[in-house]
């Protein structure tokens, strides 16, 4: 098997951002069908298992105790409860459980109620995700001892603006983070936010950094800012409406995620909720495999059941069953005598 290249340059991938939209497109949409089944769209449920309270200052986080967003803190939830939602969310129909915590970093006296929920979500057949911020290795080694398949934490933004969106951690901590949870040997999950006032060269350094990690995270998660009242960004885009990203720039990352990266998920994460159903067909058709389903996302509002299953019988997608995307698609290359041996 080959890998896909990690060595891709800030201007090859640049060049990529400035094709022309329809040969973008037809490159990412290439690059799709060849690694993955380009009608089936993963289906994940999310669940804020702490919110609030979080002394990290993300200018775009409801939850940071720096914004003024009116969440308020809980305590972690009990097991069981985890449990209940879990079992909801596979009643109704989702293949991928993620979990997130408001946390700097899960205290060692935390991790025996996360080991307990990870075991129990994987024992009823779903695939477990965590993302509960900054991990020690033996934490990361804890969660991988439970079963834990995935872990998310982004690198949100490009290394330049960075420090201008969060400044109580650098991306430095992040990739050391990311570095336990691929020695643990957990499933990397890492991405981040576009239209939060950055640059088409800070999204380029996004894409970049993801694309030229040792190995690329097994899931891209692309949010688009959902902005909140009360948080930094949130007010900033308030106050300069022009700030917010154009549609088919966000399309044009999304498609730029699936080339750099063909063997990832790409995740239509955050902000669906106030996306045109034509942009996210532009986004399918760009290469994103992968969505969060239900109404609510950890705080913020998501498109909802109803909406998304009347998206996908319209755009004739259907939710990814059963067995990992890679091995799916590995049989489907073989059945058609497939030239793509990188799969
Ligand atoms: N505290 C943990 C951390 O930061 O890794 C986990 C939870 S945090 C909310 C998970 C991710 O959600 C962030 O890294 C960010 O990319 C995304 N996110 C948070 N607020 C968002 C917003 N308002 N719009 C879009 N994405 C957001
Ligand atoms: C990710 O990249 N997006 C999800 C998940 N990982 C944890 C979170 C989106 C949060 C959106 C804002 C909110 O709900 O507060
Ligand atoms: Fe805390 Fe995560 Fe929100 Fe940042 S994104 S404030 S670390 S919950």
């Amino acid at each position: 098997m080959t890998h896909p290249r990690t060595d891709w340059t800030r201007p090859e991938i640049a060049g990529l951002f400035d094709l022309p939209f329809t040969e973008l497109l037809f490159q990412a949409a290439s690059v799709h069908r060849a690694y993955h089944p380009p009608t089936q769209v993963q289906l994940c449920t999310l669940l804020s298992i702490k919110t609030g309270g979080c002394p990290e200052d993300c200018g775009y986080c409801s939850q940071s105790v720096h914004a003024d967003s009116g969440v308020e803190a809980t305590k972690l939830m009990d097991v069981q409860a985890v449990l209940q939602c879990a079992a909801q969310a596979k009643d109704a129909g989702s293949q991928r459980f993620c979990m997130g915590a408001a946390w700097r970093n899960p205290k060692d006296r935390d991790m025996p109620a996360i080991v307990e929920i990870v075991k129990g979500v994987r024992d009823m057949g779903l695939e477990t995700c965590m993302t509960l911020g900054m991990l020690e290795p033996h934490q990361a080694e804890m969660l991988a001892d439970a079963g834990l398949d995935y872990y998310n934490h982004n690198i949100d933004t490009s290394p330049e603006r960075y420090n201008e969106v969060i400044t109580t951690r650098t991306m430095d901590d992040r990739l050391a983070t990311l570095g336990h949870v691929r020695a643990a040997g957990i499933n990397v999950c890492s991405g981040g936010i576009v239209g939060m006032g950055e640059t088409r060269e800070d999204r380029v350094g996004f894409i970049h950094t993801l694309a030229t990690l040792p190995q690329h995270p097994e899931s891209v998660p692309v949010n688009a800012l959902v902005p909140v009242k009360g948080t930094v960004l949130g007010n900033m885009l308030a106050d300069t409406p022009l700030a917010k990203i154009d549609d088919i720039e966000f399309v044009r990352t999304v498609a730029v995620a699936r080339i750099t990266m063909p063997m990832s998920m790409v995740r239509l994460s955050a902000g669906r909720e106030s996306m045109s159903e034509a942009t996210q067909a532009l986004c399918f058709m760009a290469g994103a495999n992968s969505i969060f389903t239900g109404d609510k996302l950890l705080t913020a509002a998501n498109a909802g059941d109803d909406k998304d299953a009347a998206m996908m019988a319209k755009l004739g997608l259907t939710p990814l069953v059963g067995e990992e995307p890679m091995r799916a698609c590995k049989a489907a290359n073989n059945a058609a005598g497939s030239l793509v041996e990188s799969c």
